[in-house]
């Protein structure tokens, strides 16, 4: 095989952030940008001999580009074999599987998950580690520090592989395997949960509706709820996978996901409908007129677990990222096993799981997920939800209530403030942590602060510590409010800003988040001043 060696300059801007380096697409087209980065990641692996690759992305606009680009280089850095979904795609906890089932040597995920796609907008890869999982800090600390000073990287003289065959192909010993993208994760799925049960819930007359949003899940949809599971047809919508998501924005929240809204919130609506992310990893839980909120989904499944047959044995413990509500927490307590409170994506949750310590874990950011995979799973999320359904006959709505009425509710809401300028998000920041020695006592309104911090984490398992991962503002009646950063943004800076009271209260209980929650957003402006900071008076986004 013919290696080139290429003559390279740095980058200065290749530090991964929340899940892996994202960046507009453009940026990503410069000469040598990707292959430096993937070269950075090759740089801190020990390859074995005979190793394979994962390789696939979302399908989003430059990935079958960047497929190629990567397959070569993995040619020229010592691995023996590339597995890659067909046309190049895998969805993220598809892909998690590959490499766990094949037991490959890690993978290279495309994605820039929830954010748009097409030749103005964002694109994204990141590696994972021989366990499925997102790489740890200390790895992708690793890569930044190689994308800093790398001088050349290696290329294989080889030419394009046809992607669109499934097959196996052998370019000067180098092996492309092409692999069905759907049928080993559907396997997973119907191996985990009672697909007779729903199959009969789904026959009895109850409906419901997906939403792919033009992403990632559109196939792996139609192989479990339509061939695998029965759903009529007209069960999905937006299945269709295209490169700019149909030119939307494939984030499954109530602003975003629109017209998965206004059928479920229309006079036909279904008994449950769902839909998931660019990437496959998000999942938003809508009943009739009803929304879940990701919190609440990950408390409701940690508590029912024991009717999905792949947790029948009940759950070693459960985790979830410092903003996510306290929910689970509840739940935990309940039935005695541990609740671990990481920092911010899913990257933190590997090791928890590595050492058998949890089971489930989840973020409010519409992320849930289990040990089946070391990813975030939309599709498993919304089958743990159809699982439910049938095995207790309820609505969504009802299980939903009598969990509150059973564990109180934390009532829950996010506001996002996109696209600010970096300077005036940097001195919202500034400001609340200038603030951290007076806090303390203060009294707003019917709040007390109690004590504030900058969460900081230590894992349990590798010891490693993690700083600065969001500022709490924690009040003495035991509702909090959290500010941080995205870390997944291509454009400005998002300031998010998590509350969150509890209330078991039945008649509190059935109030809408944003009037119970009126007070307390009002109060992390005024300790925040983000209005006048930045010129803000309403989020963007509220969730
Ligand atoms: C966001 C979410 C975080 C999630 C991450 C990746 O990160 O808040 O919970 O793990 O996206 O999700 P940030 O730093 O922007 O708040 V995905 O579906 O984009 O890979
Ligand atoms: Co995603």
């Amino acid at each position: 095989m013919q290696i080139q060696t290429v003559v390279t300059q740095p980058f200065s801007d290749q530090k991964p952030g929340t899940s892996g380096l994202r960046k507009k697409v453009r940026v990503f087209q410069q000469a040598h940008y990707l292959q430096n980065f993937v070269q950075s990641i090759f740089d801190i692996l020990d390859i074995p001999a005979n190793a394979t690759l994962t390789v696939g992305g979302d399908g989003r606009f430059y990935n079958k580009e960047a497929i190629q680009i990567i397959i070569k280089m993995a040619a020229a850095n010592g691995f023996a074999r590339v597995m890659v979904g067909q046309h190049g795609i895998l969805s993220t906890p598809a892909a998690s599987n590959i490499i766990r089932k094949y037991q490959t040597f890690g993978g290279i995920i495309l994605s820039a998950s929830h954010n748009p796609g097409g030749p103005d907008d964002d694109f994204g890869i990141k590696y994972n580690t021989d366990n499925g999982g997102p790489a740890p800090e200390k790895i992708t600390d690793a890569i930044f520090a190689n994308s800093k000073q790398i001088s050349q990287y290696k290329i294989a003289a080889l030419p394009d592989v046809d992607l669109t065959a499934i097959g196996s192909t052998t370019l000067d010993g180098f092996v492309v395997e092409v692999i069905d993208a759907v049928r080993d994760y559907a396997d997973l799925m119907a191996s985990m949960f009672d697909f007779p049960a729903i199959q009969r819930w789904l026959a009895s007359g109850y409906r419901i509706k997906f939403d792919a949003m033009h992403a990632v899940t559109g196939p792996y949809a139609k192989e479990i709820f339509i061939h695998r599971l029965g759903a009529p047809a007209d069960s999905l919508m937006h299945c269709e996978v295209s490169e700019n998501f149909g030119g939307g924005h494939p984030d499954p929240n109530l602003t975003y996901a629109e017209d998965l809204v206004k059928v479920a919130y229309g006079t036909l609506s279904p008994d449950f409908a769902a839909a998931s992310d660019g990437d496959g990893d998000r999942n938003m839980i809508l009943g009739k007129h009803f929304f879940v909120t990701p919190s609440d989904s990950l408390a409701l499944i940690a508590a029912n677990a024991k009717l999905i047959p792949a947790y029948a044995k009940g759950l070693s413990g459960v985790a979830r990222s410092m903003p996510t509500s306290g929910a689970v927490d509840r739940v935990a307590a309940k039935l005695g096993i541990a609740c671990f409170e990481t920092p911010t994506g899913w990257k933190f949750f590997g090791n928890l799981m590595d050492a058998g310590k949890v089971t489930l874990c989840g973020e409010e950011s519409f992320g849930t997920g289990s040990d089946h995979v070391r990813e975030k799973d939309g599709l498993w999320a919304v089958l743990c939800w159809l699982n439910l359904l049938a095995a207790t006959g309820e609505s969504v709505e009802s299980l939903v209530r009598k969990h509150w009425q059973a564990y109180g509710r934390n009532v829950y809401s996010r506001h996002d403030y996109e696209g600010v300028p970096t300077e005036q998000a940097n001195a919202v920041m500034a400001n609340v942590k200038a603030q951290f020695n007076s806090l303390p006592g203060q009294v707003f309104g019917s709040y007390t602060v109690n004590t504030v911090d900058d969460f900081s984490y230590t894992d349990p398992v590798d010891g490693s510590i993690s700083t600065g991962q969001g500022l709490r503002i924690l009040f003495t009646c035991g509702s909090r409010i959290v500010i941080r950063l995205s870390g997944t943004g291509t454009e400005g800076a998002t300031i998010r800003i998590y509350l969150e009271a509890f209330t078991e209260d039945p008649a509190q209980q059935q109030l809408d988040a944003q009037e119970a929650l009126a007070e307390l957003i009002t109060v992390s402006h005024q300790i925040s001043q983000l209005p006048q900071l930045t010129g803000r008076q309403q989020p963007t986004v509220i969730t």
